[in-house]
């Protein structure tokens, strides 16, 4: 190398370091975002967060990373949703039970026996009316970038066989911190006890609940078979989950990189879908084969009476037409 290119290469070099030790960072400069969830890594949840990871990295082309904080290692789902809020939490994958605290908007979703089906509940939620919802989060120091999933809820217990509404009475069961899903459970007759996630799994094996409820998908991820004798398919609730960032750290992004952190939440979203179908399609079978007894067929229309009251208070809360444009989505 010639001196004078040398002499330029240790000036572009000594000005590199200078602007970075000034912090004024050269455009070559790496972000490194925290992402939290309550369940762990090879749940649904964890499938999304892998895709997530690798498309940001390959969209921003290396200068964001993610560091995977799974199975609660940042908090249950309230706290880092607060903590996103906060700005001490960048990235958060969490059903929607607890943000109805923080963005009362998305509680609408927690209905119970509001959608029909998955088909129902992923288009009804990528189309016009999700979108408007994941708009609301903007107002309160969020960005939910894309609806994932959680799955359709089933009751799990200790104590008896659900066949019926009236099998759930006296239970003391286990709820997210979910007004929605608490109004149910008190209309049926059952004792609700908002519990984070992290503590339900000794929760029950300790009985001081008798049950809960949740998808598949986290009953077989968390090991639930372990700990939970009786399994009915009520599929009361669909859950939806939300792919969530921090609005403080949104902001400090590029439009770009906002653009692909928003695309890869969408990518990650469909790997959590997708993870979801296949524990549903066999998550049946390996529950019982691991000893729980499975209820297929508990009388679903029974417990949709049973809640009468219940469509009374939501109908007050969010509006008979906002619940009717939802469910009769086609
Ligand atoms: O989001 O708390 C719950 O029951 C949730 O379904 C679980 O944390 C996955």
């Amino acid at each position: 190398m010639k001196s004078n290119q040398f002499r330029s290469a240790l000036a572009f070099g000594l000005s590199a370091v200078t602007l970075t030790l000034a912090g004024i960072a050269p455009a070559t400069a790496q972000t490194t975002l925290k992402l939290g969830y309550a369940i762990v890594n090879t749940s649904h949840y964890g499938i999304g967060a892998s895709v997530f990871m690798r498309e940001v990295e390959k969209r921003t082309n290396g200068r964001i990373k993610i560091a995977e904080y799974a199975a609660a290692a940042l908090g249950g789902e309230r706290e880092t949703v607060e903590g996103a809020q906060l700005g001490t939490v960048d990235l958060v994958i969490t059903s929607t039970g607890p943000v109805g605290n923080f963005v009362p908007e998305t509680l609408i979703t927690d209905i119970p026996f509001l959608f029909r089906d998955y088909d129902h509940a992923r288009r009804g939620l990528d189309g016009p009316i999700g979108q408007e919802i994941l708009k609301k989060c903007d107002a309160k120091g969020l960005v939910c970038l894309a609806w994932g999933e959680n799955g359709f809820r089933h009751m799990t217990n200790n104590k008896r066989d659900v066949k019926s509404p009236e099998d759930v009475k006296g239970l003391k069961l286990r709820t997210m911190e979910n007004q929605v899903h608490m109004t149910a459970f008190r209309t049926l007759g059952a004792s609700p006890t908002p519990m984070a996630f992290p503590e339900l799994y000794g929760a029950l094996q300790q009985g001081t609940v008798d049950g809960q409820e949740n998808p598949i998908p986290v009953i077989l991820s968390a090991k639930f078979a372990n700990v939970q004798k009786f399994m009915s398919l009520t599929g009361h609730v669909y859950s939806p989950a939300l792919f969530i960032m921090s609005k403080a750290s949104y902001n400090k992004l590029s439009k770009e990189d906002q653009i692909a952190v928003t695309e890869a939440a969408k990518l990650g979203a469909a790997a959590n879908r997708q993870k979801v179908s296949a524990d549903e399609a066999v998550g049946v079978d390996v529950l019982r084969k691991a000893g729980v007894n499975v209820n297929e067929k508990p009388d679903k229309a029974a417990f949709q009476t049973a809640l009468a009251p219940a469509y009374v208070e939501y109908a007050k809360k969010f509006g008979q037409a906002n619940i009717d444009r939802i469910k009769n989505f086609k």
